[in-house]
């Protein structure tokens, strides 16, 4: 028989009969979306669990944030990382901001912040960081830079769902942090996303802006329609309940890599960092082809082979598509660290529900492929 392919991930769905629950009270109340009940609970449910101060809900990721952007009013240029999902780029690209990309660090593979300030310009007006897989950037140094040169942050959180430094939700520091809960991730919504931001007058503006810009009947900003709706929000409220066991197996799976693939010669893991409460959204492994003896390509289409699909996140790096090549901060050498790590890259399959036996056979096929 053919083996069931296993994919980089597969989202969490609670018991259909507790969803149905939700969808029974969504039926009798008519009431779909616009500020509805479960939104209303599910963001004073995520600023309980996330341990911030106000969150404003979207339908979304990508939409959190061309909003952000706009609630902050950026123009001009933003300091970037190449080493992320397109949309961190786009949304810049959608309010007319040019891009300008810095090179990343190769421990964290988030932006360098030892890189940034040679990188601004009179037209500099914020840095769009990426706490990619989760973790954290360097939250000081980059706060140092930006309170120097007058610059906001917006930190592109979207894989950093329930991660804590110190005890503190990451999601606190910078300007505003926008969460993705694409069905890919630790936490979804089907499709959703959330902006975090730090005082109630800014949490309004955001709530207008992705309400075409309403307020109390009028319309006070050139808004749009980023809103969540009622059976994304219960998705959440269902999510919410299971997150802990979900987050606790998907460190059980990491662990499990960590210690079979860390002693390979050739493989590089990124270890938990200390006072870091992860929620392990991805795991990457860097494959070195001259000491491992074969390329992250050739392992990719071997574990292929054997129905095991991981993905090369984030492989092409963003300033290397067709739409970025072309600007000056994209120049081909300009990057060397994130342009390695792009070819070296392969993200594992990680889910909740993906069975030790899997990981084992995952291990055993990418060390039998060691030269
Ligand atoms: N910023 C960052 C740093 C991001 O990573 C993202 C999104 C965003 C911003 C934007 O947030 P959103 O607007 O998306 O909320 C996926 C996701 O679509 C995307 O959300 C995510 N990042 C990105 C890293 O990955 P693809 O093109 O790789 O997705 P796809 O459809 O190939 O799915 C990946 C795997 O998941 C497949 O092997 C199948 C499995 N899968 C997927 C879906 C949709 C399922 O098992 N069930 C499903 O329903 O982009």
């Amino acid at each position: 028989m053919k083996n069931k392919p296993i994919l980089v991930t597969q989202p969490f769905l609670p018991p259909l009969e507790e969803f149905q629950e939700y969808l029974k009270e969504i039926w009798d109340s008519k009431w779909l979306t616009n500020n509805g009940k479960f939104h209303q609970e599910l963001e004073k449910a995520l600023c309980e669990y996330l341990g911030v101060k106000y969150i404003s809900l979207f339908s979304n990721g990508t939409l959190a944030l061309i909003t952000a952007l706009q609630e902050l009013k950026i123009t001009g240029e933003v300091i970037t990382t190449p080493f992320s999902f397109v949309a961190t780029t786009h949304a810049l690209w959608w309010n007319n901001i040019k891009p300008v990309f810095v090179d990343i660090e190769s421990k964290t593979m988030n932006l360098d912040p030892e890189k940034i300030e040679a990188a601004i310009t009179p037209k500099t007006t914020a840095i769009m960081p990426v706490h990619v897989y989760g973790n954290p950037c360097n939250i000081d140094a980059i706060q140092k830079i930006a309170k120097t040169y007058g610059l906001k942050v917006i930190y592109d959180a979207a894989h950093a769902f329930g991660v804590k430094k110190n005890n503190i939700s990451i999601l606190n520091y910078g300007d505003l942090s926008i969460l993705s809960f694409h069905a890919t991730k630790v936490f979804h919504t089907f499709e959703g996303g959330a902006i975090v931001c730090h005082d109630e007058l800014t949490k309004n503006r955001i709530d207008n802006l992705k309400n075409f810009g309403f307020e109390n009947g009028e319309v006070v900003s050139p808004g749009i329609n980023a809103k969540m709706n009622e059976l994304q929000a219960a998705m959440g409220l269902l999510q919410l309940k299971y997150i802990d066991t979900a987050i606790l197996k998907r460190k059980e799976i990491a662990e499990t890599y960590i210690r079979e693939l860390k002693n390979i010669n050739g493989i590089s893991v990124i270890d938990d960092i200390a006072d870091v409460r992860h929620s392990y959204s991805y795991f990457p492994i860097l494959i070195d082809k001259e000491e491992f003896g074969k390329t992250r390509d050739e392992v990719f289409n071997e574990l292929a082979a054997h129905q095991i699909h991981g993905r090369k996140y984030f492989y092409p790096l963003i300033s290397q598509f067709p739409t970025y090549k072309g600007l000056d901060s994209a120049r081909p050498g300009l990057m060397p660290i994130a342009e390695k790590i792009a070819e070296e890259v392969l993200c594992l399959p990680i889910f909740p529900d993906i069975g030790f036996e899997i990981i084992q056979k995952i291990c055993k096929i990418i060390k039998e492929n060691k030269q």
